[in-house]
């Protein structure tokens, strides 16, 4: 496995752990960085034995505290349109991964922190997490896709208010507004997001895949389309031989043992 400059990657039976590693900058996303996350999505999207990815932060101060404000700082606007369409596809990239992916918010989750998060399927906080989208104080709106994702998960009044004003929100919060769906001790973050991939681990692969599939296509479309493209993904899952056993663990009252296939 190649190594990074800025990032730590790990496999852990069947778990890739993806490790923002920049702790002296609050692991704040910089060109490079960015780069060097496109190619191991690439990576990762083509490796069978990665079921779950979780992604997390270095150090115990920050997940991820923003796109790198001294890298931004002497942007031309052909410059900051392309770094926004440049972290627009990495997190699209990310959303699309075949396998779920869990963000371990670890600490601060602010501007490009807080979108890298949402581009996650399923977001696990520690109680020491802070969120924001704090780009207006930095004369610039969210450029990763945070004007879109951010209403999409907790509702465009609640967006907006973050948007506007740049404030910071604890984990209860994020927590109580749908931004995450869980929140434990620092000291349990990892175990928690761990216990959850094995969770989904246990659960038929392709079912999973193609659940993610049907939530991802399925909110880009108007709701007939949506549902039958559902109708198409169901259909294809009596395709599979995990549907067989499934079903047939459950008539002959067993634990159903899954292959993927
Ligand atoms: N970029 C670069 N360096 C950073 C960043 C960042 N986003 N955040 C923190 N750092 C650096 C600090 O400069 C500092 O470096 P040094 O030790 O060399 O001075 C180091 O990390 C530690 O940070 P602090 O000393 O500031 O730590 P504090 O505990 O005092 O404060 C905060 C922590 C509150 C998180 C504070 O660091 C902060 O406010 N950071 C910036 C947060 C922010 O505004 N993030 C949003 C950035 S904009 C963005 O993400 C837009 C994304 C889309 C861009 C698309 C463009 C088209």
């Amino acid at each position: 496995m190649k190594e990074y400059q800025n990032l730590l990657y790990e496999f852990d039976g069947g778990i890739g752990i993806i490790t923002i590693n920049r702790p002296k900058a609050l692991n704040a996303l910089n060109g490079a960085t960015m780069r060097e996350l496109n190619e191991l999505l690439d990576v990762i999207a083509q490796d069978p034995s990665v079921k779950v990815v979780i992604i997390t932060g270095s150090g115990e101060k920050a997940f991820v505290a923003g796109a790198d404000i001294t890298e931004m700082q002497s942007m031309s606007a052909i410059e900051g349109r392309n770094w926004g369409k440049l972290g627009q596809a990495v997190f699209d990239k990310l959303e699309n991964l075949p396998q779920p992916v869990i963000a371990a918010v670890n600490g601060f989750a602010l501007g490009g922190g807080c979108e890298l998060a949402m581009a996650c399927d399923i977001r696990i906080a520690s109680d020491k997490a802070k969120f924001g989208q704090p780009e207006v104080t930095l004369g610039i709106t969210p450029g990763f896709a945070g004007t879109q994702r951010l209403p999409r998960l907790v509702g465009k009044g609640r967006a907006k208010e973050l948007l506007f004003t740049g404030d910071m929100i604890d984990a209860a919060e994020a927590y109580r507004i749908g931004l995450v769906n869980k929140v434990v001790p620092p000291e349990e973050l990892m175990a928690a997001a761990k216990a959850m991939a094995q969770k989904i681990m246990s659960r038929a692969p392709m079912a999973v895949q193609l659940c993610k599939a049907a939530v991802n296509e399925g909110m880009d479309m108007d709701l007939q389309s949506a549902v039958a493209y559902e109708a198409e993904v169901f259909g294809l899952c009596f395709a599979t031989a995990d549907q067989k056993e499934g079903m047939a663990a459950f008539v002959e009252k067993r634990k159903a043992n899954f292959t993927g296939k």
